[in-house]
């Protein structure tokens, strides 16, 4: 099925090549070294608009379109946000026309599976090509030889002095091609994911030596560069395989993206009204220094040309909040891998900090924050520093973000360039989250708008707020969402073996597990009620809203707190579900291996979802979108677009809890000791003396609180954490009240879709317009 799903792709994506080709537009290149995309199959019979056809064909060949669907494995070669992001940008843009294509590399193992075993996180690789990928084109005629290590040598050519890098070894980057259909269009565009594979040239030299067997396996070596995912999403630990893979997917980027262009083009005068480079965060930022590389050493522009061109194409997103998250390499490692590289960003630093002196004097401070090296005992190249300085826009992902940005993390470069800094929004695709996910939710949503124009026109959702009041529309919005927490129900008893009640309401807190997103705070307020629950009469039992809470996440390998929360989690499951005295009034699920596919089965069962960073932390966040859109009512912190959120569809519709962001600062700043609440003294003591076991593995999670500072301001915030759970309950009693609220929540979502962050791009940052292939 895959394949013949595959030859009206491939059709349709040739058929968009050529047109790009013929019209010759500003194309958009998106990089990226981490896209989730998930499973393709249902997403791309959606999209092409032949599910109905298919669903026929093969009933009629005696088979179940879902069960063949739950076949099919992710693709997950990202670990969390920033790679899901992508994914569904590249969906908004091919559905929205644009002339674009992705750039990323073709990992052989994509993010680990996550295996629980005794409550502990234990990582198995995701070995996700084992039985083919019918998904991609491999052009074994489409690759290019990349360059590492070696010696630049000076060289009088042409009347002119040039560095002449002399390459010590050569890998050979494979292009495979996946094809990204538009929805309700034939545009099909193509995200080109590269491999890397031994080099001819390297064979022969290696060959040479005589040494057989040493060669095959130097050969085998080459192929490492994209063979695995790194797994943490925010720590970079300055590794040469690391730096590898990004110059390995620029460099062969860069030569694609020129070749093009040369293609019909004789010199470079147009570069820049034809390309645009977008650089998802700065793991791609190398290509800046490739593309000054090329046409200066290559092609034999002046340094001005190429500076010029550089400053006009390349744009870039930040996901940091922090400045500590941003990206350095020491600068030996990129000296002996990339010598002229090494040579051009000193150059570029040179130029920078002369501009700095002119404009603010000798301000030694100024210049040692703002340079693109970083001196100390370790010296560094500041990717961020490298960006924004070449870059010509400058965006993070939502409002909040930019403020972080302009006030802390750039805000030297904010005095310098006000006018280089933007945000957009993030968003999330409808299709993927809504159509393919939830088809009766989609259904519904058609039938009371009168048309299915809101796929491709989100901003349409806000007609159903006209319909809020209708009882109609009230019960069969009840009816669709009862028959996907169904779904969950045995989703969960099949992956845990816990049966549980779909009249309780499914509290969710699924993504990455990390401190600043608090799953502790979630449960320890799951503790709380659990033991309140334990302390009442069976009156005062009688109303309690019974609840099934769900984590789901992967935490870094190395990541040890993280790790704890996740055995936590179990511990406290295993005492709360075998509890004969707690019933159905309470459940703790933890789902295992957390994914795309995952999220698409919990979204649309879930009632309330949390996203509780601690305020400041969460530049964006996209899971809420999701669960937004599909009528789940959010329980959130005033953080990243949750305030957004929060303008569009009213506070009276969400649970909004804990400190603000300014609060945040002011209390960081003032080194306030904060004083906990006894409601959680009380937890913690439950933890501390064993009543889940594990106390001495349990012991820093508790001290993380109470003795070393509560950078979190998990004792800050959790009496309003309480409130706001306590409202949810009230609430959801209420169960027409609950729905209106939910429809609410769907009917403002509109603003939060990956179509709205694209077209903004398009307009303001990449200057690219539609090009429409005819069908
Ligand atoms: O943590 C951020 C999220 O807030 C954001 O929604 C997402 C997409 O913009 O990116 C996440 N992120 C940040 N992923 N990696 C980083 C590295 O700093």
């Amino acid at each position: 099925m895959a394949h013949s799903v595959r030859d009206r792709l491939i059709e349709r994506w040739h058929d968009t090549q050529q047109f790009f080709k013929k019209k010759d537009p500003k194309r958009l290149y998106y990089l990226s070294l981490e896209f989730l995309m998930g499973r393709s199959l249902s997403n791309s019979i959606i999209n092409l608009g032949v599910k109905d056809q298919y669903m026929d064909a093969l009933n009629q060949l005696g088979f179940s379109f879902e069960i063949l669907a739950e076949q099919e494995g992710d693709a997950a070669l990202g670990n969390g946000g920033l790679a899901r992001l992508s994914a569904c940008q590249m969906d908004s843009l091919a559905t929205m026309d644009f002339p674009a294509w992705g750039y990323g590399l073709r990992y052989q193992y994509g993010l680990f599976r996550q295996v629980i075993l005794d409550g502990f996180q234990h990582e198995q690789p995701d070995y996700w090509l084992n039985f083919g990928n019918p998904w991609e084109i491999e052009r074994v005629h489409v690759s290019y030889a990349v360059k590492f290590y070696g010696t630049v040598e000076e060289k009088h050519l042409n009347g002119k002095n040039c560095k002449v890098w002399i390459p010590g070894e050569t890998v050979e980057a494979v292009a495979y091609d996946n094809p990204i259909p538009g929805y309700g269009t034939r545009n099909t565009i193509n995200l080109r994911l590269w491999a890397a594979k031994p080099s001819g040239q390297y064979d022969m030299e290696s060959f040479g030596t005589g040494d057989y067997i040493n060669a095959i396996i130097d050969r085998q070596k080459a192929e490492t560069i994209s063979s695995v995912l790194y797994p943490d999403d925010r720590s970079y630990q300055g590794k040469e395989l690391r730096l590898k893979q990004q110059y390995f997917f620029v460099s062969a980027s860069v030569q694609d993206i020129i070749r093009r262009f040369k293609d019909s083009h004789s010199s470079f005068d147009k570069f820049h009204e034809k390309v645009a480079l977008q650089l998802n965060d700065t793991h791609p930022s190398l290509a800046i220094v490739e593309v000054i590389r090329v046409l200066v050493d290559e092609e034999h522009l002046s340094w001005k040309e190429a500076w010029d061109i550089a400053c006009n194409i390349f744009s870039y997103t930040t996901h940091t909040v922090v400045p500590e998250g941003l990206e350095k390499i020491p600068v030996d490692l990129l000296g002996s891998l990339l010598p002229r590289h090494l040579q051009i960003i000193y150059d570029i630093n040179f130029s920078f900090t002369e501009e700095l002196k002119q404009r603010f004097g000798l301000d030694y401070d100024r210049l040692s924050r703002m340079s693109i090296i970083e001196e100390g005992a370790v010296k560094n190249i500041r990717m961020a520093n490298l960006s924004i300085v070449v870059c010509h826009n400058v965006n993070g992902v939502s409002r909040a973000h930019l403020d972080t940005l302009k006030s802390k993390v750039f805000k030297d470069f904010y005095e310098l360039w006000p006018q280089k800094f933007h945000h957009k929004t993030n968003g999330i695709t409808q299709r993927r989250w809504v159509v393919v996910s939830n088809p009766g939710l989609c259904d519904l949503i058609t039938k009371w708008l009168g048309t299915d124009a809101w796929i491709r026109e989100v901003d349409l959702l806000l007609g159903l707020r006209e319909h809020v009041e209708n009882k109609e529309l009230q019960l069969e919005w009840r009816t669709v969402r009862r028959v996907n927490k169904i779904r969950l129900v045995e989703f969960i008893e099949a992956m845990t073996g816990m049966k549980v009640s779909p009249d309780a309401m499914f509290d969710v807190q699924i993504k990455r597990i990390h401190e600043y997103k608090r799953q502790l705070l979630n449960i320890l307020g799951i503790i709380h009620r659990y033991d309140c629950i334990k302390n009442m009469k069976d009156s005062e039992r009688k109303r309690v809203v019974p609840r099934v809470c769900i984590i789901g996440g992967k935490a870094a390998p190395g990541y040890e707190m993280a790790k704890k929360i996740i055995k936590l989690c179990h511990s406290v499951g295993e005492k709360i579900n075998s509890d004969p005295d707690i019933g159905d009034l309470l459940k703790l699920i933890f789902i295992p291996d957390y994914n795309v596919s995952v999220a698409e089965l919990v979204i649309p069962g879930s009632d309330l979802s949390q996203h509780i960073s601690t305020a400041g932390h969460e530049a964006s966040g996209t899971g809420s979108m999701k669960f937004l859109i599909n009528g789940c009512l959010l329980l959130a912190t005033a953080d990243g677009s949750t305030l957004e959120i929060i303008d569009e569809i009213g506070e009276e519709n969400m649970f909004i809890c804990g400190a603000k962001i300014h609060e945040v600062a002011m209390m960081r700043e003032n080194g306030e000791a904060p004083k906990l609440p006894l409601e959680l003294v009380h937890v913690l003591r439950m933890v501390r003396d064993g009543y889940f076991g594990h106390e001495e593995y349990f012991k820093p999670l508790c001290d993380s609180i109470e003795s070393a500072g509560d950078f979190y301001l998990l004792g800050h915030d959790f009496p309003s954490y309480l409130e706001a759970q306590a409202a949810a309950d009230k609430a959801f009693v209420d169960q027409e009240t609950w729905t209106k609220m939910s429809i609410l929540s769907t009917a403002g979502s509109g603003k939060f879709s990956s179509d709205r962050t694209i077209g903004d791009y398009a307009a303001e940052t990449w200057g690219i317009e539609p090009c429409r292939c005819p069908f």
